[in-house]
């Protein structure tokens, strides 16, 4: 576990790594930072921070989140099996056995009062503060992703909001496209947690008042968009993931808290009702999502570090930044996903499969429909009712082995008998379901076949070599002489 500070501490420490890349070249925040950001992730690249970017002040920090380790190093997680046995303790408590085990166990015991955001007087996320006419997002190096984008987009920003009843709060990441000086889009799809509140305040005919942090310590920015279920603050979830309180500040503006610790806040509201249309922007489904009526956040304020970091990401065509957070939520929701569905071994979203359009599940198959049963539970948890496309195979199957999946999955299906089709919702970005939001699932149920399912055929079994062969083949291997193939053995 690694508390980083903020995001100044997490990049400090990436540069003594050799993993940042400062790039002191002029460079315009229109498209080239994203085609530089784009070439960079693709190459296995570090991080990147643009000191110089035309028409700002403010450097801009991209990729920070840009590959497997550094991820992990984000989100001080040393391996997922530590993280798994942290979560465990958190899940299932045992109570610990003997003294020794007590003892032991009291350290973990005070973690998790210690990781409840905590509210602080002050913090450098308001060192500068510029209100009303003094408010000009046009001074942030903000920057355009995509020749076809409608303009500029804020990209990684944690939008803040309080549910009008319960006053629980919320933090999504939520894309906002700049209009002018004091005015963004606020991109919360209808699915998403900040849209749902929003509800609330427009069926009161209220107006919500809204906070958006733009970089905070990894943790917190990388709570914005993990996939938790409605209700379960962020703040608590980001804390517990760095082992450490977030520490948060009173908004200036608006009765909203915000990470002390951000670079840069803007305070303002969004009016029930009012509609912007809003794109087309180049999305992670790697085309562009077609431009659509979105509410409008009117900036009213904003507050800032002296001198703050931008920080942004781009999405396109995978791999890119966001597929490494979307393999972290894999990883780190895996254990929560086995609570609530314990047929699953394990689960893989494919990169390609951009979240919602692949799923490979492993079950551990014991009775008939098992397959569908977890196919149905899928759909029905949280963000992954978005799935376009579940395929269910037998654990031990390796569900990361994209061949070996494949090998199995086409061999072991009777496409008319095994294909389950389910009605449900569809993620927002999906430009091919026949309405918006709404259209068809398929699960694949790839699993060998029971008698119980009306399978009376034999199952033939696997090929593989026997032990004793193998290891007489190995002691002679390199007696043979075979070009190109001198380690090949095994
Ligand atoms: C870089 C990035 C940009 C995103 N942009 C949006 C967006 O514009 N609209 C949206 O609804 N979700 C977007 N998401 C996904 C949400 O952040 C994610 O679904 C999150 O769980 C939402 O939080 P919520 O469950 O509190 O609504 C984005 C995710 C990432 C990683
Ligand atoms: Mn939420």
């Amino acid at each position: 576990m690694t508390a980083w500070r903020d995001l100044r501490a997490f990049l400090d420490d990436l540069e003594r790594e050799g993993d940042l890349l400062v790039v002191r070249e002029r460079v315009s925040p229109v498209l080239e930072i994203a085609e530089i950001a784009d070439r960079c992730v693709k190459a296995g690249g570090p991080a990147l921070l643009f000191e110089n970017v035309e028409g700002s002040d403010f450097p801009v920090a991209i990729n920070v989140f840009a590959s497997r380790e550094r991820t992990r190093r984000a989100l001080g997680i040393s391996s997922w099996e530590e993280w798994e046995e942290r979560l465990d303790f958190f899940l299932d408590p045992k109570p610990p056995e003997g003294l020794l085990g007590k003892l032991k166990a009291l350290p973990k015991v005070a973690d998790l009062a210690s990781v409840f955001p905590k509210t602080v007087s002050n913090g450098p996320c308001r060192e500068v503060v510029e209100r009303g006419p003094d408010v000009d997002l046009t001074k942030l190096p903000v920057i355009q992703c995509w020749p076809g984008d409608a303009g500029r987009f804020i990209t990684m920003p944690l939008v803040i909001t309080k549910d009008a009843e319960s006053g629980k709060t919320n933090v999504g990441m939520y894309r906002m496209q700049v209009f002018d000086r004091s005015t963004t889009a606020m991109h919360w799809q209808k699915h998403k947690d900040g849209a749902g509140q929003a509800r609330g305040y427009e069926r009161a005919g209220r107006r919500m008042e809204v906070a958006a942090a733009i970089g905070g310590d990894p943790a917190t920015v990388f709570s914005a968009l993990a996939p938790l279920p409605p209700g379960i603050s962020e703040f608590l979830f980001a804390g517990f993931l760095r082992g450490e309180a977030v520490p948060l500040v009173r908004a200036q503006t608006v009765d909203l808290l915000v990470p002390a610790q951000a670079e840069i806040v803007l305070e303002g509201y969004v009016d029930p009702g009012e509609r912007r249309r809003e794109g087309p922007f180049g999305d992670h489904t790697g085309f562009y999502s077609l431009d659509d009526d979105f509410p409008v956040f009117h900036v009213t304020a904003v507050t800032r570090r002296k001198s703050p970091i931008y920080l942004t990401t781009i999405v396109g065509k995978p791999p890119m930044e966001d597929g490494f957070l979307g393999e972290a939520v894999e990883r780190l929701f895996l254990p929560l996903v086995r609570k609530t569905i314990p047929d699953v071994v394990d689960m893989h979203l494919p990169v390609e499969g951009i979240f919602h359009n692949l799923m490979i599940v492993s079950i551990d198959k014991r009775y008939p429909g098992q397959a569908r049963k977890v196919m149905h539970a899928i759909w029905g948890t949280g963000q992954m009712m978005f799935t376009k496309v579940i395929v269910v195979v037998d654990a031990p199957t390796d569900v990361r082995d994209i061949r070996d999946v494949t090998l199995k999955a086409l061999n072991h299906i009777d496409p008319e008998r095994d294909f389950e089709f389910a009605m449900g919702p569809i993620d927002e970005l999906d430009h091919a379901s026949r309405q918006p939001c709404y259209g068809s699932h398929v699960g694949i149920d790839a699993t060998r076949k029971l008698p119980g399912e009306g399978f009376t055929r034999r199952w033939p079994d696997e090929i593989r070599m026997d032990e004793a062969t193998k290891k007489k083949i190995d002691e002679i291997w390199h007696r043979l002489g075979i070009p190109g193939a001198a380690e090949r053995g095994r």
